[in-house]
């Protein structure tokens, strides 16, 4: 076969390299197949999914019961009795932060409205313009959150208080670490323009840093939540993992209220048996699909699909919306793995006609695998739309189809890009890929599935992509790029040459055009270094794209063939060196360091400050006047929100990492543990 080694010690080179550079599960070697129809296809190699099937059907929690239900109601009549009783507006505020970060906020929106309507009637006369920071900054916090406009001038004033003569915040503010994190959090819930608050989250920041660095005595927990703070702000934090977390923290803290901690445990552990079910339920329709299996080159991560619908909308009522949600990811994480890894370009164009005719017939020209691929993704989003119908009499299928219309035209777009090896300005790249994220698809699916009754304006405003779409799909754009980006530029590869290829290639180092040619011997192996260039001549082995010139990532693919991707650190160019993965466009960050020349590093801390900049687009956008309920703009910032989080050690979505198990075992699988004696009877 063409993976057999040709000689004994290229085997053990090859061992050992695979020992060196296959240890870890990021890992997704690359290889080709040559079909019988002389078709060059890519492959991923990923992972099979590491949940079972039986295993998901066989979780069956205890919390699903009544007497859980009866305990939990009786609870929260309490902790409604303590947010009636609030005077004190310190105590409304914190009382109302801990519901928040317990996860339970969602029993008691209108009691929390109201105790934060009183602190807002009367902010001008008592706590605030005194000089508590802690008092000061989480009231700003929390106010924003909830929408209520604060005066530029007032936020000024208000913040004035904690500077000296110099105009420098106090030096004496630093002794206060628990006031110096509220004064983190508070400025990510700003606009563009608010330099006070800038100002103030510099400061912060600094000063935390500072402190977690050098201060020896720090109490334990206040150091826990300091660094967990400077990690990611809690605004950036996806309010169900949030929950989790903040719940073990809650129960060492000494002023914690058993109450509180008895509900969120409860409710969280109750929650948690309705997402099981949910899960359940999307996996037995997964398995009816089949598409796990026909279409092996794709991920299978049923699982991690869910895990971002509960991310996104984690509340027990939205059963159905989590189900039909994690259709739409399943979908779209199989998709574009057949525009990015698998189909030829004349396939893709195809399959991009198919979903934008959206009609049966429009299948018959597509090969197998698409074809099963399309009609699964035309019944299943007809049948959503089919509910719709059936529950409001409103027929949303246009809206949605011209959304995946306008998602499948974008990936085509990306592998036209691939295929000719182009790549595209920093904003050229920009306009489509916070399309082709799949953001706009997603988020217009939530839409429909949150709001009732639909209306016309409601549909249109929607379909023409409104910034709150907008911004949310440009963070889990920028997020997915920070992780999954595909580092082919500098590559020392040991590759199995096919038997059938040009005998030279041209290659560039560094990508600078300095041309080299490398020789190849068809058949044999040899090393291969540096960024490869797209000039390899159309021939026969092209025969499924005979149009294109392939790109830089599809010929190291080609040369490549064969054996698991074996990578090496320090290529010949001196630069950093990584594993080729999948053979992708290039992302944000490649685009950016072509257009300006600048290292990775400024790259990523470039699309980094974009994140940020971008959610305070989201701050302004999300209480500007719009026909988006709250519960949606809360979906669109959860999605933006779970996106940092499932990238934020790599790509918690495809590769099955650890942190990705651990989050799954935690939120999905695992009860929070309860004595016995905490759930004592109410009765
Ligand atoms: C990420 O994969 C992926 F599949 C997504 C569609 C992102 C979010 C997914 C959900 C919620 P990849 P690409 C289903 O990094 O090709 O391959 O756009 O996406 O960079
Ligand atoms: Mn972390
Ligand atoms: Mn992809
Ligand atoms: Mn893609
Ligand atoms: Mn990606």
């Amino acid at each position: 076969t063409s993976t057999r080694l040709t000689s004994k010690t290229l085997a053990s080179q090859v061992k050992s390299l695979r020992g060196r550079v296959l240890d870890t599960h990021r890992c997704t070697a690359v290889s080709l197949q040559i079909s019988d129809k002389n078709i060059v296809r890519r492959s991923a190699n990923y992972q099979p999914p590491i949940w079972d099937y039986d295993y998901v059907q066989s979780l069956n929690s205890i919390y699903a019961g009544d007497v859980y239900a009866k305990r939990a109601a009786k609870l929260k009549e309490d902790v409604k009795i303590m947010l009636d009783k609030v005077v004190d507006p310190m105590e409304g505020l914190e009382l109302i932060d801990d519901l928040q970060r317990l996860g339970v906020f969602y029993h008691f929106e209108g009691e929390i409205k109201r105790v934060l309507e009183s602190i807002h009637n009367n902010k001008y006369s008592c706590k605030w313009n005194k000089e508590d920071l802690h008092a000061t900054a989480l009231e700003f916090r929390l106010l924003r959150e909830h929408g209520y406009r604060i005066p530029e001038a007032l936020i000024a004033e208000v913040f004035n208080n904690f500077k000296d003569d110099t105009r420098n915040f106090k030096a004496c503010l630093c002794e206060d670490i628990k006031g110096l994190v509220d004064l983190y959090e508070a400025p990510y819930f700003s606009v563009e323009g608010e330099s006070i608050l800038e100002e103030a989250k510099d400061f912060a920041t600094k000063n935390l840093k500072h402190t977690l660095e050098n201060e020896k005595n720090i109490d334990q927990d206040l150091a826990i939540l300091v660094s967990h703070a400077l990690e990611v702000p809690l605004h950036w934090r996806v309010p169900r993992l949030e929950a989790r977390w903040f719940i073990d923290v809650y129960e060492r803290r000494w002023d914690m209220n058993h109450t509180l901690l008895q509900l969120a445990k409860l409710d969280f552990n109750m929650v948690q048996a309705t997402h099981q079910e949910d899960l359940k339920h999307t996996a037995r329709w997964w398995r009816s699909t089949g598409l796990g299996e026909k279409l092996s080159f794709a991920r299978d991560r049923l699982m991690e699909n869910f895990l971002w619908t509960v991310g996104v909308d984690f509340m027990p009522q939205f059963g159905y919306r989590r189900r039909m949600a994690t259709i739409v990811n399943a979908l779209i994480t199989t998709i574009d793995d057949v525009y990015d890894v698998y189909g030829t370009l004349d396939e893709l164009r195809l399959f991009t006609s198919a979903v934008e005719r959206w009609d049966v017939t429009a299948m018959e020209q597509l090969p197998d695998y698409m074809m099963i691929c399309f009609l699964s993704l035309f019944n299943s989003i007809n049948e959503m739309g089919y509910d719709v119908l059936k529950e409001q009499g409103v027929n949303i299928i246009p809206y949605i189809q011209k959304m995946w219309a306008d998602l499948c035209k974008c990936y085509l777009v990306e592998a036209k890009w691939y295929y000719s090896g182009y790549t595209p300005t920093f904003q050229e790249y920009m306009e489509n890929a916070w399309i082709s994220i799949s953001a706009p698809v997603i988020l217009t699916h939530a839409y429909f599935l949150c709001t009732n009754p639909i209306t016309k304006e409601g549909a249109e405003c929607v379909e023409k992509y409104p910034n709150i779409i907008r911004w949310s799909a440009t963070i889990l754009r920028l997020a997915d790029d920070l992780a999954t980006r595909n580092q082919t530029r500098y590559l020392r590869v040991l590759a199995r040459v096919p038997d059938v290829c040009p005998k030279r290639l041209r290659l560039v180092p560094g990508g600078r055009g300095e041309n080299q040619t490398l020789d190849l011997s068809p058949g044999g192996w040899g090393w291969v270094s540096g960024l490869l260039s797209p000039c390899l001549p159309r021939s026969g082995l092209w025969a499924g794209h005979q149009a294109d010139s392939p790109s830089p990532a599809q010929l190291a693919l080609l040369v490549n063939s064969g054996i698991e991707a074996p990578t090496v650190r320090g290529g010949c160019c001196g630069g950093e060196v990584d594993e080729m993965k999948r053979g992708e466009v290039p992302k944000s960050i490649q685009c950016y360091m072509h257009e300006t020349g600048a290292t990775e590093n400024d790259a990523r801390e470039r699309i980094k400050y974009l994140i940020g900049e971008t959610w305070k687009k989201i701050n302004e956008d999300r209480v500007a006047d719009s026909p988006f309920s709250e519960t949606f703009i809360e979906t669109a910032m959860n999605l933006a929100r779970m996106a940092q989080c499932m990238y934020h050690h790599g790509d918690g979505h495809g590769a099955q990492s650890r942190d990705s198990i651990n989050r799954v075992l935690s939120i999905l699988i695992n009860p929070i543990p309860i004595m016995l004696t905490e759930i004592d009877n109410c009765c």
